[in-house]
């Protein structure tokens, strides 16, 4: 059976790209709710049932366990998605805050998240678990137009690096070392925070961690597939595939894949 694997759109792509590593046996389905995305700015009752029917079309489709590909979605969902599926391994995301704060030198990490995650109480868990013991100071920063841009294939536009100036110049000037890429979206902006603001930050990401950890909960649970692979991965999006074909082609490096 195959993983299923959720976003709002094609931000999950970073962290499908890590668990293909760490399990080159499984297949995947990898779903994107481009109708709906951005979830950002939503309410956390409509965040809540979205994800819950994602997560329902993937378990329909006969999913054997589904990564939680999205901070924002996250944030909101976990508990309720554990308790309705208690036979299906559910496994979401939170920002990286944890090993920022091992790496940090200037003792200020920086997270860029979407405002759905800013408000959601995960983010704030782990920030109180791992800062605020460790001494480290931790600024946010929200933007709403990222997501967007990622999803139109801007990832790497004049327009992007001028967001990312102007969201990312008050972390700098903070002294922050540590960027946490709160969203899974902005892995792919990677090039265009470097070309704004050269070494200036460290950038952490959950993809592997992640990865890592949905081998152990699928071994765990006698899920694992051990040999067999290359599985393959069916990607599904919920509004035109003929929009976002190009865009999913180009962020996985490979073209002409089936959208269905
Ligand atoms: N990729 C999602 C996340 O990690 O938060 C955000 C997507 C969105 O819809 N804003």
């Amino acid at each position: 059976a195959p993983l299923g694997v959720f976003d709002t759109g094609v931000g999950g792509l970073s962290v499908l790209a890590e668990l293909r590593r760490s399990l080159p046996h499984e297949s995947f389905l990898y779903l994107a709710d481009t109708a709906h995305v951005p979830y950002g700015a939503r309410t956390d009752e409509d965040i809540r049932s979205l994800t819950a029917r994602a997560v329902a079309a993937l378990h329909a489709r006969g999913a054997k366990g589904v990564v939680v590909a999205c901070n924002t979605a996250s944030a909101f969902s976990l508990t309720h998605l554990r308790e309705r599926y208690p036979d299906m391994p559910i496994i979401g995301l939170v920002p990286a805050v944890k090993p920022a704060v091992a790496a940090t030198r200037s003792g200020v990490v920086g997270v860029l998240a979407t405002p759905g995650t800013l408000r959601g109480t995960l983010l704030h868990d782990v920030i109180r678990q791992w800062a605020e013991p460790a001494g480290v100071r931790v600024l946010t920063q929200v933007s709403a137009e990222l997501v967007p841009l990622v999803e139109a294939g801007q990832a790497n536009s004049g327009r992007a690096r001028a967001v990312l100036r102007e969201v990312l110049t008050p972390l700098a000037e903070a002294g922050a070392d540590q960027l946490v890429l709160g969203c899974t979206h902005y892995p792919f902006l990677a090039d265009s925070i470097r070309a704004a603001f050269g070494d200036t930050f460290a950038l952490v990401d959950s993809g592997a961690a992640v990865a890592r950890h949905t081998r152990n909960v699928l071994q765990g649970a006698n899920l694992l597939r051990g040999e067999g692979g290359p599985g393959g991965v069916t990607y599904l999006v919920t509004g035109d595939p003929a929009a976002a074909c190009p865009v999913i082609a180009t962020l996985t490096g490979v073209s002409g894949q089936n959208v269905t």
